[in-house]
């Protein structure tokens, strides 16, 4: 069965305890689990020390047929950051804020620069989503409409440089499903409220939870709160519209969303294994949940460092 592990962010040593937590042992240079296997949900790179040190332990998993990797939003903003545009510069800006954002990474592959880039390669191949008759997986946001967007084309992974542009331009039918599964839902805030995300960035628009139904609940409720300090704010018609994850579907398994606090299911079949490891702040954990294909999941399947 599988263990789903959450965002890892560089945290080498956080990785490795939580494997041999799990019960996986290290045989010719790769974790394994006599019956078991991993689905990373994304997010490797940035912010922790050593996601070199992460990349070779997930690729090896992956190589030797031991776990499946999902890309996160950090793998397509490297990817991006990487690639030149043809009208100059580069698909993902410069600027000094989304340097910094890759620093961390970038340090780890100090003295490595072709291992790097033989990296970056590595990235294009790793799944956008996971979908079984059992579970879904992804990143961020699971929008069955969407998906079907890349089902039709078949697309899978990243692939190459020519589908990595389409899926970033706004008026390429890949991009809402690629934002959708890397980055999940965002409403824009009324005019005039602002707020600060973790990185000091000041930001008009706030992620929303797609798990939730949205026609009748407060702001409070419908945004998330790791996101900052908003007040209640007035919910639009097109919001209070959307669609959200039932609670007939089969479970779903995601990282990306910094929670915090005691490690816990969101609703039966809605599970976030995003436990903020990179933030010393928020008490950080690097998350798994067992799965065992039960259709209702519980707290006791929880593992964490
Ligand atoms: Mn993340």
């Amino acid at each position: 069965m599988i263990d789903f592990i959450g965002d890892i962010h560089g945290h080498y040593d956080h990785l490795v305890a939580l494997l041999k937590k799990m019960g996986y042992t290290q045989k010719n240079g790769v974790y394994k689990h006599p019956s078991r296997r991993v689905i990373f949900l994304g997010d490797y790179l940035d912010r922790g020390p050593n996601a070199r040190g992460v990349v070779r332990l997930v690729r090896s998993m992956v190589e030797a047929g031991e776990a499946e990797a999902l890309i996160g939003n950090h793998e397509l903003n490297t990817l991006c950051f990487w690639t030149p545009k043809e009208s100059g510069g580069y698909l993902r800006d410069h600027s000094i804020n989304k340097i910094l954002i890759h620093t961390e990474t970038l340090r780890s592959y100090q003295h490595h620069d072709a291992e790097f880039f033989e990296m970056l390669q590595f990235l294009y191949t790793l799944p956008l989503y996971i979908e079984t008759d059992q579970f879904r997986a992804q990143h961020a946001c699971f929008n069955t409409s969407l998906v079907d967007v890349l089902k039709k084309e078949n697309i899978k992974s990243i692939q190459n440089e020519e589908i990595l542009k389409r899926m970033i331009d706004k008026k390429d039918p890949l991009c809402a499903p690629v934002d959708s599964l890397l980055k999940g839902p965002e409403m824009a805030l009324p005019k005039g409220i602002t707020y600060e995300d973790s990185e000091g960035v000041i930001r008009n628009r706030t992620r929303i939870c797609w798990w939730i139904n949205p026609a009748s609940v407060s702001s409070k409720e419908l945004f998330l709160q790791s996101e900052g300090d908003i007040p209640e704010v007035f919910i639009p018609e097109e919001i209070r519209r959307r669609n959200y994850y039932h609670e007939s579907e089969r479970p779903v398994f995601f990282g990306h969303y910094w929670f915090t606090g005691d490690v816990q299911i969101i609703k039966p079949n809605v599970c976030c294994l995003d436990y903020s490891v990179a933030s010393y702040k928020k008490n950080g954990k690097l998350v798994a949940y067992r799965f065992d294909g039960e259709s209702t999941l519980t707290n006791e399947h929880f593992v964490y460092v």
